[in-house]
């Protein structure tokens, strides 16, 4: 069987531009090419991409993990690949699974409310949402769930989180002043959604600016604000790039005297080296448990977790 470049990202789950970087850097995969010089790579070439991946992911150096992959011909999956397989999903995850391939969105909706009402948001966020999240993108690369599954998804789960944000309380005066956002070009915005929800926990001054945030932009909203801090969020590899861009450049002033950079687009072993900002961990609760101390931020205290009025008492029983 062929594939174009987007098909073979989608069926190993590794991106279109990591998977051109590697063919860029290292000659692995080495595609045919159309008669029009499109890439199309065959099962060998998935094989060889997906070993590759597992190789990296396991800390060995990409050179070395290229050559690996290839000179072992049809390469069984590394051993590790027991030890780093994904858990299967929890059996609440699963649940709300079914909900989403059903499109059952009262459904979805009320259980995810019930994670934050029977758990910590800090549970719910790193046991449920995040989980839910990446088990929908998993089948999204295997094709089983459809686009419109993923989005159906994010909307409810950006309502959910977007809910609990607006239980927001006053800030003491003095408190620092950080500012978050997305870098240029990342449209994942429901990690940064959930950072800023577990940062309420904490007496700071939060500056959110979403999605896709230019890099002019956000240096000229940290002046503005005098911003103590500034976080930087990237999901995609092409994102991570700019937000290293974004990073330089505050690094470069005098204020924000912190510069956080986070998310699930961090490869930590080949970014360690860069030293234009603080990688924060990749637990969302661990991070902004991170970005709190390094902040020296007061602790309030969790936010009450009450019921949703438009759901029946019953639900909670
Ligand atoms: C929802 C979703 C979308 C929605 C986003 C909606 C929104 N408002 O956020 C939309 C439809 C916009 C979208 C678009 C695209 N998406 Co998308 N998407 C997803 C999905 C399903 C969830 C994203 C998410 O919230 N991830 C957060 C969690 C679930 O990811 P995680 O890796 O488990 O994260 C862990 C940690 O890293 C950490 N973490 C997560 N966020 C943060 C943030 C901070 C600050 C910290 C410290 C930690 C942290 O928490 C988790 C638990 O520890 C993922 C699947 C996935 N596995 O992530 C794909 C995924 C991220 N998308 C992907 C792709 C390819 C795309 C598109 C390129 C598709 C396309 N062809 O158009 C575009 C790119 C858009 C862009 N330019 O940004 C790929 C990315 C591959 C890559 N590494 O580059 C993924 C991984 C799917 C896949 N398996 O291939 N997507």
């Amino acid at each position: 069987m062929q594939y174009t470049v987007q098909a073979a990202a989608r069926a190993t789950g590794v991106s279109e531009h990591r998977i051109r970087t590697w063919e860029r850097r290292h000659g692995v995969p080495a595609p045919a090419r159309s008669p029009k010089g499109r890439r199309l790579y065959n099962d060998d070439d998935l094989r060889v991409i997906r070993v590759m991946a597992r190789l990296i992911d396991s800390g060995i150096p990409a050179d070395e993990a290229a050559r690996a992959a290839v000179s072992s011909g049809r390469i069984e999956l590394p051993a590790a690949d027991e030890s780093s397989a994904q858990p299967a999903a929890s059996p609440i995850v699963e649940t709300l699974l079914d909900a989403v391939r059903a499109f059952d969105g009262q459904r979805l909706e009320q259980q995810l409310r019930r994670a934050f009402a029977e758990s910590s948001n800090e549970e719910a966020i790193d046991g449920v949402v995040m989980p839910l999240l990446h088990e929908v993108g998993e089948g999204w690369a295997r094709a089983e769930i459809g686009v419109a599954c993923e989005h159906f998804t994010s909307e409810i789960v950006r309502r959910i989180l977007v809910s609990r944000v607006d239980e927001r309380r006053p800030v003491s005066p003095g408190a620092p002043v950080l500012v978050l956002g997305c870098a240029v070009g990342e449209h994942h915005d429901l990690g940064m959604l959930a950072l800023w929800l577990l940062l309420l926990d904490w007496d700071l001054n939060l500056v959110v600016l979403g999605a896709d945030v230019p890099e002019a932009e956000m240096v000229a909203a940290c002046k503005a604000v005098d911003a103590d801090a500034a976080c930087l969020v990237a999901t995609t590899a092409t994102a991570v790039s700019s937000m290293w861009l974004i990073a330089r450049r505050l690094a470069r002033l005098q204020r924000p005297r912190h510069v956080f950079v986070g998310g699930p687009g961090l490869d930590r072993q080949t970014e360690s080296g860069i030293r234009a900002g603080e990688i924060l961990p990749p637990s969302i609760p661990d991070a902004a448990r991170a970005i709190a101390a390094s902040l020296g931020a007061r602790y309030r205290g969790i936010i009450e977790t009450t019921p949703s009025p438009d759901l029946p008492a019953h639900e909670f029983e």
